[in-house]
């Protein structure tokens, strides 16, 4: 396995192997398959743009004809940070044809993130697009150049004459695939069992880590999302959440769609009337959200003027979805089925199936997709707890990863010696034999599916002069679920305003979505018995605080 990486014991690898979880293929591969099979079918729908399983066949084959003619080579690492368009799809099966490993970074990730990845893997490319969202990623991949030595290929999906970037636009309309011999891609076959690509940890300490998966393990995990859910040819998947997610890329997403003969919908924007329009467009069947875009799109008074009915699944993940709001889906759309994805970028996915009744489906957040996922909920002493009783997940697979790259001391932690992941998610077993996520123990906010470190955000605040001390916690929203607090202890004489803290850290060129939305000035943190901080207690106290001032301003209103 690549450096840096922690293989699975070969005892496993033999298992997984002579069971059939672990295929002797390649992404690739998987859609040279399906292409074959489907040729004329839509494979990837972006607004007005349709691409057939064969176009999408050959494009990527041309694209990867291409990188190598530019100097990439088999083993290479590259960053990938593309909105969802239709080139996010070409570009990612070019690169998995000639085992080029993308870094499948999120689009609001900024300069820090972005040259950390780059440096820690020794990344030779930067795949992007020009501008999203107002933001100008040229710019951007200049800079981080500058930095990162190694990064050599800046390529921009589209056309345009910027120096010192090429574009996707004219390649992918010279057919150079017709000029080399037929086995030309063969020969840059990567190894199925090898890391295919990065996907990026939620991150519970610092900076993100990094998540290498296989071919052969990140094929099955669609696999077997996509045949637990019942995915067929007639599904049309509309990816909503960026398509670098492990959610929608692979739990069933855009693999799995692939692996079935599919069609991949590309929805760029989180608007709700952009959605229900993709949805009515394209007609889609199969649609994952997080909670807030689900609460969203279920308040938008935009609803009532498409035709939705070809929905036939909303697969709702990355948080957890309350009985409340599937009530509400069912009560809003009755010809879909809500269901729950409960999974993470370490492997594991928990779903709830279309045949599950209506009270699980309410109560649970779903069971492994895989028969050979271990799982165990486990006290904090490792031991199992009785059924029933909440505890900490800890979940070993051939889907679920042994280690992230290059981070020795973190893997001491987060896996047990037999190789079992330790979630950090508290559950609790249902009599159905789902689980019930019951909340967490690792220090992270979930901030409507997306991850913040509270570490990684705390030593940005500690690093601004005037803050002694710096302890951020979620706290609750009604639509995100949570938002980011941060309490500060200030050095004597400083002030510190929200406004303030926010300029400083958006200085540091972080993603957006860490920045605090509250900031608490105090005297001191509430410590534990063992003299830590008490998270709990300020979690406590920012949310009794918000809950007065809601009451007070809803006193206001009535007076
Ligand atoms: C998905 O993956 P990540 O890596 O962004 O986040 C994983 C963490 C989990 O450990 C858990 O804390 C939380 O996100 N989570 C949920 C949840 N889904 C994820 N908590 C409660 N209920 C849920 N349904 O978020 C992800 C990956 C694949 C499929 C779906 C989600």
């Amino acid at each position: 396995m690549l450096d840096g990486c922690t293989p699975w014991p070969e005892e496993f690898v033999r298992r997984y192997v002579r069971e059939g979880y672990w295929q002797n293929k390649t992404l690739g591969e998987l859609l040279e398959d399906t292409a074959r099979a489907f040729p004329d079918k839509t494979a990837v729908a972006d607004g007005a743009r349709k691409v057939s399983y064969s176009d999408l066949s050959r494009l990527s084959t041309r694209l990867a004809v291409h990188l190598l003619k530019q100097g990439l080579q088999p083993g290479d690492i590259v960053l990938l940070q593309l909105p969802n368009v239709w080139e996010f799809v070409v570009v990612f099966f070019a690169l998995h044809k000639i085992g080029v490993i993308p870094v499948l970074c999120l689009p609001p990730h900024r300069h820090t993130e972005l040259t950390y990845f780059a440096r820690l893997t020794g990344a030779a490319g930067y795949f992007l697009a020009p501008e999203f969202r107002g933001f100008d990623y040229l710019a951007m991949a200049k800079e981080i150049q500058q930095e990162v030595p190694s990064l050599q290929h800046v390529i921009a999906v589209g056309e345009g004459t910027e120096k010192g970037v090429s574009y996707t636009g004219p390649w992918l309309t010279e057919p150079d695939e017709t000029a080399v011999p037929p086995d030309f891609l063969a020969r840059h076959r990567p190894d199925p069992f090898d890391v295919a690509l990065f996907l990026l940890s939620g991150g519970t300490t610092g900076i993100p880590k990094l998540i290498p998966r296989t071919h052969a393990d990140y094929i099955y995990n669609a696999r077997q999302c996509a045949e637990v859910l019942r995915c067929d040819p007639e599904m049309v998947l509309l990816v909503v959440i960026p398509a670098a997610h492990n959610f929608p890329l692979a739990s069933p997403g855009m693999i799995g769609a692939v692996a079935v003969g599919g069609s991949v919908a590309m929805c760029p924007s989180t608007d709700p009337e952009k959605i229900f329009q993709a949805i009515q467009t394209h007609q889609a069947t199969f649609l994952p959200l997080s909670p807030a875009l689900l609460i969203t799109l279920l308040n938008s008074p935009h609803r009532e003027k498409y035709d939705l009915r070809s929905l036939r699944f909303v697969c709702v993940g990355g948080q957890k979805m309350l009985p409340e709001l599937v009530d509400r889906t069912w009560a809003a759309w009755d010809y879909a089925t809500p269901g729950h994805a409960f999974g993470m970028a370490e492997g594991l996915v928990n779903l709830t199936r279309p045949g599950d009744t209506k009270e699980v489906i309410r109560q649970t957040q779903g069971r492994p997709a895989s028969p050979a996922e271990e799982i165990k909920v486990v006290d904090e002493e490792g031991r199992e707890v009785p059924p029933g009783e909440v505890g900490e997940l800890l979940t070993r697979g051939p889907y679920t990863i042994r280690g992230y790259y290059k981070a020795e001391e973190h893997n001491r932690v987060a896996f047990t010696p037999d190789g079992f992941y330790a979630t950090g998610d508290m559950v609790r077993m249902h009599p159905s034999g789902n689980l019930v996520v019951e909340g967490r123990r690792k220090d992270m906010i979930n901030r409507g599916g997306e991850k913040i470190s509270a570490e990684e955000v705390e030593n940005l605040i500690l690093s601004h002069e005037g803050v002694l001390n710096a302890a951020v916690v979620a706290m609750p929203d009604p639509i995100l679920g949570e938002r980011t607090c941060a309490f500060v202890i200030l050095r004597l004489g400083r002030t510190l305003t929200l406004e303030e803290l926010v300029r400083f850290l958006a200085g540091k060129r972080i993603a957006k979505f860490k920045l605090p939305e509250r900031l608490e000035i105090v005297e001191a943190f509430p410590l534990t018995s063992v003299g830590k901080v008490s998270k709990k207690d300020l979690r406590a106290r920012i949310a009794s605080k918000l809950k007065a001032e809601e009451n007070l301003s809803a006193g206001a209103k009535a007076n």
